[in-house]
């Protein structure tokens, strides 16, 4: 830590528009939460800062949409992301909220100083305005046609058909959200953060001054640079926000991405009175975890604005991570592709380290990576059960039966148990050295390989034969296995909470602190419990509900965004008049032998009893089909199928997914009954 006395970790603040997932997990909170768990358990001041950011145009849509108001949605969410975080063990030291009075104070009074200290430009420019509502119209409020690739429903800073980022003036027929109007344009007052003069200071102090930061994080910024800066806009014209604390900014709030930021801050007011000591003191390093299109928020608008003040001290590093995906497929909020956390915590009670271990061990920290059930079964049932698990459960249910859960003396050591007992060492420096510079990934492989010590230590000695003919030798096979398990308690700690406190119990152990990892802290004669299983297999069948569940989603996902095709040429009335539709009821059906889609129906149309082959065997059983009622094209000329004569065609509707759903009477008629 050397020139440094302290840490401040902060995470980036969810929106309270949706509830937490996966990706949110892998990039931000749980590589965090393992930072600063290590850095607990050496003993280390640190703080874990957390919060919903409740602010900002989405939110004030999702109310709109849903007939409540903006503090309505942001209860409700933050509600559960504060409770899925607990649940699953974020060990934030606060969790605050944006729309809270001290958060208010905070980015007002920080805004004040800034305005005050000269630091902003004021511009007047045209914007789009609301006639009917009386309201200047947020980018996201704006739609219209994208001037390039035509689409219909572009944004007004965003078309999401062809990625275009646009200004709202660029759409073709603008069209306002909340009236349906096309809006006017209308001038409009805004403060600036003139990032082009802080251009020069950014070079230095990021690209000559850190250039130790992730790859992906430094070239980002250095693009971002290299490309100019330019003024920003820091307040908007919107009635949910932070409002601008000067005179004649009335309607106006502080732009999201200005207070979110301050709202770290808040929250650690929140927490201590002492707050200044981890903001403005240099000898507190800070961090913020975030997600990669974070960065250049946390890297160069909230330096800028962190300097412009004066006072506090700047990001000593941002480990940004890439996204993750799901199953092959971009997680999205709106289209419900995701692994929700409070519904993780429903389907498996008890696996909260489960879903940490996989999030860790497939953490996206240099590329993009995916997540699928399949991995997270194998991780679970070939690591965390096969390794950790099976060695834990090994030593423990050993020691009961030998020495009656006692620890044995340990005796003389041979060349191996004294590799052995080195290895311990040089594991902990690995997984030092790897989560020094944020490789958690590697650091919990790191780590991992305690376990797989402890499994190769036993396979190699199997005290389980040896104690046939040497029972002296066994105790001290015992004792280092269970010295391997109480550093595991240790090594393990930071990324395997609940198993690690678990494992403890097992081993009747208090926590250990990170400096006594390599040590034989247990004690010839110390008693353990009897374990139960650390970990347990998950088997197919959970797998596949899961996968079923997101099945369902894809579905639903298609018919929602599924457009009618256009309507077919006009004809006349006699063409429609030529076909002959009957309802008809289904008297017998069975499968076509040697066909996967083809039914033989046996269909009462009122004028006769006729056979007709239907290709519907993927969405109807042949007993679903009888009894039921039917529409037919009886005068459509026969048609030989497999050697089967099809005397007419029944009408199907086919569902955007593709599914075929019959199209009958919405109450039984009389077969032989005209569609007309
Ligand atoms: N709420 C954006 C996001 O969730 C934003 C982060 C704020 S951090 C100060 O991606
Ligand atoms: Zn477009």
């Amino acid at each position: 830590m050397d020139k440094f006395k302290r840490t401040l970790i902060t995470t980036a603040l969810p929106y309270a528009n949706g509830p937490i997932h996966i990706g949110h997990l892998a990039g931000v909170y749980v590589p965090a939460d393992i930072y600063a768990r290590y850095l607990r358990l050496k003993n280390e001041d640190v703080l874990l800062i957390g919060g919903s950011d409740e602010h900002g145009v989405p939110i004030t849509l999702k109310a709109k949409n849903e007939g409540i108001t903006p503090q309505d949605v942001v209860d409700k969410f933050h509600g559960i992301i504060k409770k899925s975080f607990e649940d699953f063990g974020i060990s934030f030291d606060v969790y605050s909220r944006t729309s809270s009075k001290i958060h208010h104070e905070t980015a007002s009074e920080f805004f004040k100083k800034l305005y005050d200290d000269g630091k902003f430009i004021e511009k007047t420019s045209e914007q789009y305005y609301d006639e009917e509502n009386k309201q200047f119209l947020a980018d996201r409020y704006i739609t219209g046609t994208c001037p390039k690739c035509g689409f219909e429903k572009a944004y007004g800073d965003q078309c999401e058909s062809c990625g275009t980022s646009l200004s709202p003036t660029e759409l073709i027929n603008p069209t306002s959200m909340i009236s349906g109007n096309q809006p006017i344009l209308k001038e409009t007052k805004h403060w600036y953060l003139p990032l082009n003069e802080y251009e020069p200071w950014l070079k230095e102090w990021i690209l000559e001054g850190h250039k130790e930061w992730k790859p992906n994080v430094y070239g980002q910024v250095k693009s971002w640079i290299d490309g100019g800066l330019h003024p920003r806009a820091v307040t908007r014209d919107l009635n949910w926000g932070v409002p601008v604390p000067v005179e004649g900014a009335e309607g106006k709030v502080l732009y999201v991405w200005f207070d979110a930021p301050i709202g770290y801050i808040s929250a650690t007011k929140e927490l201590t009175a002492d707050w200044k000591k981890y903001w403005k003191d240099p000898e507190t390093r800070m961090l913020h975890f975030i997600g990669k299109d974070n960065i250049v928020f946390h890297c160069i608008i909230f330096p800028a604005m962190l300097k412009a003040e004066g006072s506090y001290n700047l990001p000593e590093n941002v480990p940004a991570n890439e996204f993750l995906n799901l199953e092959n497929d971009k997680i999205s909020t709106s289209r419900n592709w995701a692994v929700w956390l409070h519904e993780y915590l429903e389907d498996f009670p008890g696996k909260e380290d489960v879903l940490k271990y996989v999030l860790t061990a497939n953490a996206p920290e240099t590329k993009d990576n995916d997540f699928t059930w399949k991995d997270f079964q194998t991780r679970n049932n070939n690591e965390l059960v096969a390794i950790l698990g099976n060695f834990v459960n090994r030593a423990l249910v050993l020691t009961q039966k030998y020495y009656n859960g006692k620890v044995p003396e340990i005796g003389k050591l041979t060349e191996a148990d004294k590799n052995t007992l080195a290895e311990i060492s040089k594991i902990k420096s690995e997984v030092e050295k790897s989560l020094n510079s944020f490789r958690i990934r590697e650091a919990l492989k790191n780590a991992m390989d305690l376990a797989r010590l402890g499994n190769k230590y036993l396979a190699d000695e199997e005290p389980w034969k040896v104690v046939k003919t040497d029972a002296e030798r066994v105790k001290t096979i015992m004792n280092i296995s269970l010295q391997i398990t109480a550093n595991l308690t240790i090594c393990l700690e930071p990324f395997l909470p609940f198993s690690m406190n678990k494992l403890r119990e097992f081993l009747n152990l208090e926590k250990l602190d990170w400096d006594k990892l390599g040590n034989t802290e247990l004690k010839a004669g110390h008693k353990t419990n009897k374990p139960t299983l650390l970990f347990e297999k998950i088997e197919d069948s959970v797998i596949e509900a899961q996968l079923k569940k997101l099945q369902d989603t894809k579905k639903a996902n298609e018919i929602a965004e599924a457009v009618a095709n256009p309507a077919k040429e006009n004809i006349e009335f006699d063409d429609f008049g030529k076909m002959d539709i009957r309802v008809g009821t289904v008297l017998e059906a069975e499968k076509v032998p040697k066909t996967k889609k083809l039914l033989k129906l046996l269909v009462d149309t009122g004028i006769d009893k006729r056979t007709i082959i239907s290709g519907v065997a993927e969405f109807y059983k042949p007993e679903d089909l009888v009894g039921k009622q039917v529409s037919v094209l009886v005068n459509l000329a026969p048609k030989k199928l497999r050697g089967i004569e099809s005397q007419g065609m029944i009408l199907f509707a086919e569902d955007a997914d593709g599914t075929l759903r019959l199209v009958a009477p919405e109450v039984n008629v009389k077969p032989g009954s005209e569609i007309k």
